[in-house]
């Protein structure tokens, strides 16, 4: 099996493609000679959803969540040298206590996994697995956090490693020239630059802070180089400020998706979307609905792309669509069905989260959840404490979550936990297809009410399916035409409305679906084609995002 993919697509059977519950990957690895002494790891930036590692058929760790890292130390099984068998099981179930939820049905048929999202549940090894020889002293752990005083750069920093006697740590701070800018002795402290460099949209300057760890004798023992960027990000009234600039959002909700891989990191398909990205004038994007690799976020950090980045918590919302994407009969809340044991899933799925990209510059929002129940207490008491844990780890940046259609201004109970009213809305699309007119009345009527809370609000997706090449003289639902006009529209609303911070269309791709009706060879609500190419709507963007002159 090819890693990283998706294990999905690459056989192109239909059973490889719906299989449920565990696949099993094997490979041998040989430890180089020359790291006698090292503590000896497996760093695995993905695996979806969940997964167990064995070593000469030792396990040697498990790990849930199909979106964030997890490490396995093979020191004690492994000699310098030798060849180790590698072996990981990979399961795709999904449950009502994982994140994302959903349940397995049995059916005459046979299981059937249910989700309540329309993206194909891809999985397998999706990204870049690192076998690692660290020296038997090492760093551990390193957090940086920088912020913006006056004229005044501040990164905060802090080591972890094992304390030993005669060890000591220290950090020295280069700019993009390689020339020193600070330097600070012991585990943890605060550089202070004078009119820094900074971080900025479209201006991805980085800095370099290595973290030494130093022995008795004043030798290097361990370093470890992390790009820093210093920048503020702030909500102030209803405006959104990075640098205590007001920023406008300009973009997409993504997917990681792509023909054949599946969701499976693909570099030459990063830096392809990247460019169109900037082809089309796009300053930002959201990782809907999950973390996407790291890669993404290194690169957004050098280029000054920004970053919504949302946790893997899309649908916990069980009665959404009912008929549609959903099933009749669940309840979201309740001790069956979205409890507190998925309560714990979702804070872990928080937690590692912020630990993996808390020191990305290009990060300025946290998106706790895609669509969820927002309107009843049981979501109000199941998302007061993620918030709260959410701010605790993370103070430097605001909070926000995808607000879906029927938690509309009065009724969501979760949206006075956010900093940022997120709005996924569809007038013109799921409410009043083809009828643009009455769509912009009603659409504009909402997001009034919606700015009367006095917060920023950033509308995190719009969109409308597009066949592309089916064009309709008179704009009809599924034309480029109206894809065109539903844009148009959108946009006469978002101009009229001051709080209106930021426009994310839906989807910057077409993207695999579930098997379903409501969708013709997938989701069709993309400005690109699944293989990138523009349809015409890709044209209005360009003239209204691209910066002038
Ligand atoms: C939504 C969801 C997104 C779907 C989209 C659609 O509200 O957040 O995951 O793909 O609608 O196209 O229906």
């Amino acid at each position: 099996m090819a890693v990283p993919a998706s294990y999905n697509d690459i056989g192109g059977d239909a059973a490889l493609r719906h299989h449920i519950g565990e696949v099993w990957y094997e490979t041998e690895v040989r430890i180089p000679s020359s790291w006698s002494g090292r503590r000896i790891s497996l760093y695995f930036e993905s695996v979806t959803h969940a997964a167990r590692v064995w070593a000469d058929g030792v396990e040697v760790g498990a790990h849930q969540g199909g979106y964030t890292p997890f490490e396995v130390d093979l020191t004690a099984l492994t000699t310098p040298g030798q060849v180790v068998a590698l072996t990981v099981s990979v399961d795709n179930t999904l449950t009502l206590q994982s994140i994302p939820p959903g349940v397995v049905e049995p059916t005459p048929a046979g299981p059937r996994q249910r989700t309540w999202h329309d993206f194909f549940n891809y999985a397998g090894i999706h990204r870049t697995v690192w076998l690692s020889g660290t020296p038997a002293t090492h760093l551990s752990g390193l957090t940086t956090t920088t912020d913006l005083l006056d004229s005044t750069g501040v990164i905060h920093f802090s080591l972890d490693f094992e304390p030993a006697p005669g060890l000591s740590a220290r950090v020295r701070l280069s700019d993009q020239d390689g020339l020193r800018v600070g330097a600070q002795d012991g585990s943890s402290g605060t550089l202070h630059i004078p009119d820094p460099q900074v971080w900025a949209p479209g201006r991805g300057y980085l800095y370099a802070l290595e973290a030494q760890l130093v022995d008795a004798r004043g030798k290097v023992v361990d370093s470890y180089v992390q790009k820093v960027g210093i920048r503020s990000v702030a909500v102030r009234g209803n405006r959104f400020l990075i640098n205590g600039e007001p920023f406008h959002f300009t973009g997409f909700g993504k997917h990681e998706d792509i023909a054949v891989i599946g969701k499976g990191h693909n570099d030459a398909y990063m830096l392809h979307d990247f460019g169109l990205l900037e082809w089309i004038g796009a300053n930002s994007l959201r990782t809907s609905h999950y973390p996407y690799a790291e890669d993404v976020l290194d690169y957004a950090d050098r280029h000054g792309i920004v970053v919504i980045d949302e946790v893997a918590a899309v649908g916990i919302n069980l009665t959404l669509g009912a008929g549609v994407f959903g099933a009749p009969g669940y309840t979201t809340f309740g001790p069956d069905t979205i409890n507190e044991q998925t309560r714990k899933t979702h804070a872990e799925a928080i937690r590692e989260l912020i630990e993996r990209d808390r020191h990305h510059p290009s990060v300025v929002l946290w998106s706790l959840a895609n669509e969820p129940e927002s309107d009843s207490e049981a979501a109000q008491e199941y998302f007061r404490p993620l918030f709260e844990l959410a701010r605790e780890l993370d103070p430097s940046r605001p909070l926000g979550f995808a607000n879906v259609a029927e938690a509309t201004p009065g009724r969501c109970r979760v949206s006075q936990f956010a900093d940022v009213l997120m709005l996924n809305r569809y007038y013109g699309w799921y409410v009043l297809p083809g009828d643009l007119a009455g769509a912009e009345i009603a659409w504009e009527e909402e997001l009034r009410a919606w700015a009367a809370e006095g917060k920023p609000i950033i509308i995190t997706e719009y969109g409308a399916d597009t066949y592309p090449g089916l064009h309709t003289l008179v704009p009809e639902p599924w034309s480029e035409e109206y894809q065109v006009a539903y844009l148009d529209m959108n946009h006469r609303v978002f101009d009229r409305i001051e709080a209106v911070v930021g426009e994310h269309v839906w989807n910057f791709a077409d993207f695999a679906t579930t098997p379903g009706i409501m969708r013709v060879g997938g989701n069709r609500k993309g400005i690109f084609t699944r293989d990138r190419q523009p349809k015409a709507a890709a044209h209005v963007l360009r003239k209204r995002w691209l910066p002038k002159g």
